[in-house]
């Protein structure tokens, strides 16, 4: 029954008209993706590990080389291995029809693919001080919406900061564009999942210990603080402004 569940599931996603980065095709990712335009989501059927937008060291001191290395080439590049070798292995039984094997693996799948898909946003949503990370916008529309909401960029900073800290051990703080209600809002998601539907991604801070504890050892708070001085605002405005045109990451 389940199994049948999923086949229905995976056959209704893969018709849908907008088509999905999350499907494997034959003839390789949507065009209309801003995974494809990127560059990097499934390439040739695989999720491929992309390379950083800038150099290992370029958003030192707020975050130091040490932490860029590992974080992009161990953790984010096992996860993009792990989701290779779970999503085939998923296809594999469903063939079989092993719904076991089938439920066991949807779980790694969860995890390593959310974690692909999470730090591959996250690399984008930081930029060196030198091209402009950390500096908010004074006009439009991201403006105007966190003006309205938060107050100021601080006011925003202050409760991404009280969510970020509130994260009971490993996951994210989002700031969020929600689809439906069309307003800015402020979302956490443990481990690796994604940020909560309807909303799409603007900022994602990555608020496992890996991503600070080299630098900050126990201090997720000092980390918090910091990280605003390379947040890449352009990236986050580029994001809202593309969902008026239905493309969304
Ligand atoms: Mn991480």
């Amino acid at each position: 029954m389940l199994f049948n569940s999923l086949v229905t599931l995976l056959a209704a996603t893969a018709a849908l008209a907008r088509p999905s980065p999350y499907v494997r095709r034959e003839n390789g990712p949507s065009t209309d993706s801003p995974w494809a335009a990127a560059g990097y989501w499934l390439t040739n059927g695989n999720a491929t590990l992309p390379d950083l937008p800038y150099a290992y060291d370029a958003l030192q001191p707020s975050i130091s080389q040490e932490i860029m290395t590992l974080h992009h080439d161990r953790h984010h590049a096992t996860f993009v291995s792990q989701f290779n070798t779970a999503t085939t292995n998923l296809l594999a039984a469903m063939e079989a029809g092993n719904t076991t094997a089938v439920v066991r693996l949807l779980s790694t799948i969860n995890l390593s693919g959310g974690g692909h898909i999470n730090h591959a946003l996250f690399w984008r949503n930081l930029a060196p001080t030198s091209a402009g990370g950390g500096a908010f916008p004074s006009s439009g529309p991201l403006y105007d919406l966190v003006e309205r909401e938060y107050g100021s960029a601080d006011g925003l900073k202050t409760v991404m900061g009280v969510a970020g800290a509130g994260v009971q051990g490993s996951g994210w703080v989002w700031l969020g564009w929600n689809l439906q209600s069309e307003v800015l809002q402020v979302a956490t998601s443990p481990n690796q999942d994604l940020i909560p539907a309807p909303l799409v991604p603007l900022v994602g801070i990555d608020v496992w210990e890996h991503a600070y504890y080299i630098d900050y050892r126990n201090n997720r708070t000092a980390y918090l603080n910091n990280i605003w001085n390379v947040i890449n605002w352009n990236e986050a405005e580029a994001r809202l402004n593309a969902t008026a045109s239905g493309v969304y990451w």
